[in-house]
């Protein structure tokens, strides 16, 4: 510690033990720099409280000191959310992460905010209970992340965001208060609902220490697919027919075009086998959970076969074993392989309507190649929700007049189909530019009002969302 932080310094051991604070410089990487490596900083301390009291006491001590605060979780979300202001207070819950209830009659599990998703899923399953929020980065993300962001994920199809299954939360205010409502509702009236304020807030409103969260029963049957189809409306043909023939067992329902799937199952070629030859315009990785163990599985081989027969699928290929289930997941989410040679590459998750798609991803293309006639771009996405991601290289270093025109090029098309710039990973520092293109003036203005409301002093996580929007309303 040194200089003008010692006095902060020293509020803040006073609180957490100085076991549990980190200076400057001694602070590890994981808690400065996120997983795009875009965004690194320099906080002036590292902060580990290990009770909702203490995450209180240290937002006291912030705002005393008039020092931001930044909830650093697994620092998996790619736009920056989480990563602390310089010479702000890194607040990590790691040491928050009990999950302390899991109720089966209620269907919920009480847990603080610094469990891993991983974590929360495995210990619903041994009770015979699922949590049903699943992404890629269920090992890195926390729950307290997964709130702050409203995540989404390749189940939303059937059980919804974050949002959905958020019964319960406590959260610390800006000026240290607390405030809670660890409730095991779902159904909850009595005015208006603060929690879903700070659901998807990107830790801007307050501080998510704990939660309730729904659960539902554990499915005993899985089936999982992987088929191709000629275009992208026979593709949400299958999707719709597949939600009534499954008969609402369909849980996922992942899009990947042609241009993805190539490159992905070519740079795996050397761990696994390609599953569907390549040469199809559009693939699906389809799975479905239920109940029924003796008639699952026969339903879903008929439901694909009848697809098949109707040339509404081209090519179908099904996982017998876990193994070839985990190989099918692996081509949808093992994209370090086939992504490394993108690099440097800009990400994007936006939304739009499901109809809207094709012609999105058509103007994105054409936008994105006169910009940069070399461009290279993959597509994929949760199809049942609106939701593409795409990953766009111009095969060169990206300097942040190419990074602008790339997101120009791209929100351009966002906007054409009266879409939205993030449809699961929020706005932190790099989408707060293009803000105002996808919410209005008013609403702005009403979300300024808010913020200003919950934290007057811009305390939490201050540079992100409102704060760095280009557009802004003054
Ligand atoms: C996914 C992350 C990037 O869907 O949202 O793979
Ligand atoms: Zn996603």
């Amino acid at each position: 510690m040194h200089g003008e932080t010692q006095p902060l310094g020293i509020a803040l051991a006073a609180v957490v033990g100085a076991g549990h604070v980190t200076a400057a410089l001694d602070i590890g990487e994981r808690y400065r720099v996120d997983v795009t490596r875009k965004y690194a900083s320099r906080p002036a301390f590292l902060v580990r409280p290990a009770t909702t009291d203490e995450v209180a006491a240290v937002v006291r001590v912030a705002s005393a000191h008039r020092t931001p605060v930044t909830v650093v979780g697994g620092q998996t979300g790619t736009v920056g959310s989480a990563v602390p202001s310089d010479g702000g207070i890194a607040l990590s819950l790691e040491r928050m992460n009990r999950i302390t209830e899991i109720d089966l009659l209620s269907m919920t599990m009480t847990v603080e905010a610094g469990c891993l998703l991983q974590i929360a899923q495995e210990a619903a399953e041994d009770k015979g209970a699922l949590l049903p929020l699943d992404l890629g980065a269920r090992g890195s993300a926390m729950i307290g992340g997964v709130i702050g962001t409203n995540a989404g994920g390749n189940r939303v199809l059937r059980w919804g965001m974050m949002r959905d299954m958020v019964f319960g939360l406590e959260a610390v205010l800006a000026d240290g208060t607390v405030i809670s409502s660890m409730t095991k509702m779902l159904k909850d009236n009595a005015g208006y609902n603060w929690k879903h304020l700070l659901i998807g807030s990107e830790g801007t409103l307050g501080i998510v220490t704990r939660a309730v969260l729904r659960l539902r029963p554990l499915p005993s049957t899985r089936q999982t697919a992987l088929v191709a189809a000629p275009n992208f409306g026979k593709c949400i043909e299958v999707l719709r027919r597949l939600e009534i023939t499954l008969s609402g067992r369909l849980s996922s329902f992942e899009l990947m075009w042609e241009d993805f799937y190539e490159r992905m199952t070519e740079a795996q070629l050397p761990v696994r086998p390609r599953p569907l030859p390549l040469g199809y315009p559009i693939y699906a990785l389809i799975e479905a959970m239920g109940g029924d163990v003796e008639g699952d599985d026969a339903q879903f081989e008929r439901a694909l076969n009848t697809l098949l027969e109707e040339s509404a699928i081209q090519d179908a290929v099904i996982a017998r074993s876990e193994r070839e289930r985990q190989a099918l997941w692996a081509v949808r989410e093992d994209l370090q392989l086939g992504i490394a040679p993108m690099r440097p590459f800009r990400s994007y998750d936006v939304s739009m309507g499901v109809s809207d798609m094709p012609a999105f991803v058509d103007t994105a293309r054409k936008n994105v190649s006169v910009a940069y006639p070399n461009a290279q771009m993959i597509f994929y996405g949760h199809a049942g929700d609106g939701n593409l991601h795409a990953l766009v290289t111009i095969g060169a270093p990206m300097d942040a007049d190419v990074e602008m025109r790339l997101d120009t090029s791209i929100f351009d098309a966002v906007r054409g189909v009266n879409g939205s710039i993030s449809a699961e990973h929020g706005i932190g520092i790099s989408r707060a530019p293009f803000l105002s293109w996808t919410r209005s003036k008013r609403e702005l203005e009403l979300m300024q009002a808010l913020k200003q409301v919950f934290d007057p002093q811009h305390i939490l996580n201050p540079g992100k969302l409102m704060d760095a929007c280009g557009g802004l309303p003054k």
